[in-house]
């Protein structure tokens, strides 16, 4: 399919809207939707709608498809597989696929030491199961999670997600024994590392915390990269105090940041990692990969799932493992982003109400606030919502939800990425 934007009618075009019409009788209004546009093909950093439009994509399907919509190789590793057999349940009967992911798990992830993978379905299930086995591993119930922090829908994964409208909003109780501490918020000065350990020591029996969760760069929360630092001093503190230390690299995985994981850019190397996603290259799969005596202190048969590591999801995620690597994706997501950074922070200086560009690699935002500071998320939509009406694909973000954010397919054209940016420049001067 030809790189290149395309409109033919208007966003969405009447296609969608008749499309629209009949979601709004089959699918609750509980499933939000960011652009309405129904997709008939996406391939590379295209997307292309039911009327024939063709939209750059700088959300990837929320930082799912690095290696593009529709990876040829991701493609045939799915076709061959499926050809193969399509599932057996790795717990009745094994396959090598689920191995060989495990495999490149353990060799990917920050850290030399011997780890374990579990293959599982999603992100929130991913965390869940990083949660389950650190409380197994340590005997000990309690977990910290973050502000700013999203781990997923499902209850332990709300009950550590921080944001409340929409997911958490109407669906308590919550898990019990998560204490959320400050995240560090370097544009708004909150969450600096000392306040972090006093807030946990003050709040909660150290002796009784199995975990910490946390995100390397806030994902959901609005792209917050911790002050340098934090992060290192987080996992020593953990490492002081027998706590484990599980990264959340749900979003920031698999080259998006410009490193395999974005722990590696300060030097981290977590006890377990969640990760999904990027994982899959489009396909559904999770993971937590983690040190063997951690992972190996759950009991036989205590961790599982009936379509965990689906062998068709293992060859996709082999495939775009290998198509990372061969096509240079975690170097490319640094120049990706470097030419984010770059326009974004022209245009903060020559116009007003960005009060924050930040991100790393190809994981990018602005943070849009009124005169006096405070989160204008009004505007955020306003800007969304133009980009989309030019054809790019973006997404919002942050616990305020006034944060814009990118997230570009790591094999985008510069001179689409480019395209993108002018409408972004475009919609932000109105
Ligand atoms: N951890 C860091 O970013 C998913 C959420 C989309 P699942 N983020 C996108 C939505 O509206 O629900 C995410 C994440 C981090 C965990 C998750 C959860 O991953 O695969 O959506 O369960």
């Amino acid at each position: 399919m030809k790189q290149k934007r395309k409109l033919v009618t208007e966003i969405p075009g009447p296609r969608s809207r008749a499309l629209w019409e009949r979601r709004t009788r089959a699918v609750p209004a509980a499933v939000g939707t960011t652009l309405p546009i129904f997709v008939q093909r996406a391939q590379g950093g295209i997307v292309e709608d039911v009327d024939g439009n063709r939209l750059i994509d700088l959300g990837s399907g929320i930082a799912v498809v690095n290696v593009g919509h529709a990876h040829p190789a991701v493609v045939e590793a799915i076709a061959q597989q499926a050809a193969n057999f399509v599932h057996t349940c790795f717990q009745v009967t094994p396959y090598e696929g689920y191995v060989a992911v495990c495999e490149q798990l353990a060799a990917r992830t920050p850290g030399n030491h011997e780890k374990r993978s579990v293959l599982v379905n999603s992100g929130a299930e991913a965390v869940e199961n990083a949660v389950k086995i650190a409380r197994a591993a340590t005997g000990r119930p309690a977990v910290i999670a973050f502000d700013q922090a999203f781990h997923g829908r499902t209850l332990l994964g709300l009950s550590l997600t921080a944001k409340v409208v929409p997911y958490k909003k109407s669906f308590g109780p919550y898990a019990p024994e998560i204490y959320r501490a400050p995240f560090s918020y370097p544009f708004r000065g909150t969450g600096r590392l000392a306040e972090t350990l006093e807030w946990i020591e003050a709040s909660v029996d150290v002796s009784q915390i199995a975990c910490v969760v946390v995100e390397p760069i806030a994902g959901e929360g609005g792209f917050v990269v911790p002050e340098p630092r934090w992060l290192e001093g987080i996992a020593q503190w953990c490492r002081s105090n027998g706590v484990v230390f599980v990264a959340d690299e749900v979003q920031t995985g698999f080259g998006r940041t410009g490193a395999w994981f974005a722990s590696e850019h300060e030097g981290v190397v977590p006890d377990l990692v969640a990760t999904a996603k990027g994982l899959g290259g489009g396909m559904p799969i999770a993971g937590v990969t983690g040190r063997a005596e951690i992972m190996d202190a759950v009991h036989a048969g205590g961790l599982g799932s009936t379509f965990g590591g689906n062998p068709v999801s293992c060859a996709a995620a082999l495939a775009a493992i290998d198509v990372i690597e061969k096509e240079q994706l975690v170097e490319r997501a640094q120049m990706l982003g470097n030419r984010m950074l770059e326009r974004l922070v022209a245009l903060q200086h020559d116009t007003t109400g960005i009060g924050d560009v930040r991100g790393r690699g190809a994981m990018v935002a602005i943070e849009l606030v009124n005169d006096d500071g405070t989160p204008d998320a009004e505007r955020a939509k306003r800007v969304c919502a133009d980009c989309h009406t030019q054809g790019v694909i973006v997404l919002t973000a942050g616990t305020s939800g006034n944060v814009v954010r990118l997230l570009p397919p790591l094999v985008l054209d510069e001179s689409l990425l480019d395209e993108g940016l002018d409408a972004l420049e475009k919609a932000v001067r109105g």
